[in-house]
Parts: structure tokens; C-alpha cells; sequence
């Protein structure tokens, strides 16, 4: 899968993308992280992005011309056109369910934002989507960008290490994950679940399913309210 980053700050993708998973994904040739310095696509000789607001106010906008060049130059080298996803605390909010559908997408490019915003004729002429990581405001949108990027290439096959892993975990299944345990057996006293050493799987299974359940009603009750099933489930089970 293949990502653009428009951004002032390539380098932020550079030192954390190239590390540990999303790094060696790249190595593979699974993924492909391609950070582009919007700067490089100014047309005026001091490589100004920014400039005031019409009408007044507080700090800069970033201009439309060198984020529509860069934009540009991405995609007169396609047959295709990628999504393009503006990074905003406006936008849809980042769920599993989101980037389980975005993982589907072979090529996307992610805008990054600073200052007080974009010219927003740039942004009507360019975004197909806005993305929000949560309800609060970052000084860019590249932490954003990261976040997303992460979150959808953890789910492109080969990408983890063992393919199982990230169906059996929190929100996949609309549940939290149970817990987890490894050695020593014995840790300031505290020991390891007897069942998790007894080799029964069914038994195992069961205790991990009704830890999710448990924590998802003590942790997370909004995650159960609009579930018919998993309320069922819980009452069977006498969790409450
Ligand atoms: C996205 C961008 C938060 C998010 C951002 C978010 C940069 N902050 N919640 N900051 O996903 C004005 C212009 C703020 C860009 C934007």
C-alpha cells in the first residue's frame, strides 16, 4: 500500500515510520511511506507556504498554490485518482471500522496542516475525505497523519508479524482485549491465572472471552449499550 504525505515536515515520517513495524514494512516493500515537503513546491523565490487571513484575525493560513502543486504533482503520474484525506479535528473520527475500510485503498495521500488552517479553496478543490484522531487540536496534522497510517498498515497482510494477530484484539470485535500474561509465573507476589497453564484450550477460550467481556462493561459500557447480542451474552454469563 502506498502513502503521500503533503507536509512542511517530512522528517517526522522519516524518524518514526522507519522505525520497528511500519519500517520494516517499508524494507519489505509492503508499504510505501513517500513524505513530500510541500516548501519544495512554492513558486515564490523565499519558499513562503503561509500568508494573513483575509479578513483578520489571529496567525497564518497556509496558501493554496503550493499545496495544489504538490498535490498535482502526484497525480498527473496516475491513471487512477487516490483518495485524498485532509488531517482535521473536523473530520470523521478515526475508528477501527474506518481503517478497516481504508485499508482496501492501494494508494493514498494525507494532507497535513498547520498554523491556523488551509486556504479552504484548496481544500474543495483537493479533499475527498476528513479524518479526526479525536476531539482536541494539534499545533499539524502529521501526528494525525502517523496515527492513521499506522492503524490502516497494521492491517495490510505480512505487514504484523503473525497474521492472527489483529483479529483476536480490542475493537475488532467491538470488544476489549483480555488480558495478558507472560513469565515469571510469579510476579511481587501476584500469579499467573491457573487456567492459562492448564493446556485446556475450550477452557481458555472461554476465560479470555468473558475477561473481554467484563472489562468491555466495566472499561467501556458505551461499547456494549448498542449491542442486542453482547448484552445477552453478559447476562447469560452473569457478569454484572
Ligand atoms: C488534526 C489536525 C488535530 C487533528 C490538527 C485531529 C492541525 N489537530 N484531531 N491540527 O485529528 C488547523 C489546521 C489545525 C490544521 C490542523
Amino acid at each position: 500500500m502506498r502513502f503521500d504525505v503533503l507536509t512542511l515536515f517530512p522528517d517526522m515520517f522519516r524518524h518514526v515510520l522507519g522505525e520497528s513495524i511500519t519500517g520494516r514494512a517499508q524494507e519489505k516493500g509492503l508499504l510505501v511511506i513517500n513524505p513530500i515537503d510541500i516548501r519544495d513546491f512554492t513558486s515564490n523565490k523565499h519558499r513562503k507556504v503561509d500568508d494573513y487571513p483575509f479578513g483578520g484575525g489571529k496567525g497564518m493560513v497556509m496558501t493554496a498554490q503550493p499545496i495544489y502543486d504538490a498535490y498535482m504533482s502526484i497525480v498527473k503520474e496516475l491513471d487512477y485518482k487516490p483518495k485524498l484525506i485532509y488531517m482535521s479535528p473536523q473530520g470523521r473520527p478515526l475508528t477501527q471500522k474506518l481503517a478497516i475500510e481504508l485499508k482496501e485503498e492501494k494508494h493514498l495521500i494525507l494532507l497535513c496542516g498547520h498554523y491556523e488552517g488551509i486556504d479552504e479553496r484548496v481544500i474543495e478543490e483537493i479533499v475527498d475525505m476528513e479524518v479526526s484522531i479525536g476531539d482536541y487540536v494539534l499545533t499539524g496534522g502529521e501526528l494525525p497523519a502517523m496515527v492513521l497510517i499506522d492503524c490502516i498498515s497494521r492491517l495490510v497482510p505480512g505487514v504484523l508479524p503473525s497474521e492472527e494477530a489483529y483479529s483476536e484484539e480490542s475493537h475488532f470485535n467491538g470488544l476489549l482485549e483480555y488480558p495478558q500474561y507472560t513469565r515469571p509465573y510469579e510476579f511481587n507476589g501476584k500469579k499467573v491465572p491457573d487456567v492459562l497453564l492448564s493446556g485446556h484450550h475450550a477452557n481458555i477460550n472461554k476465560w479470555r472471552r468473558e475477561q473481554s467481556l467484563k472489562r468491555t462493561l466495566q472499561k467501556r459500557p458505551d461499547l456494549v449499550e448498542g449491542n442486542k447480542e453482547l448484552q445477552e451474552e453478559i447476562k447469560k454469563l452473569k457478569l454484572y
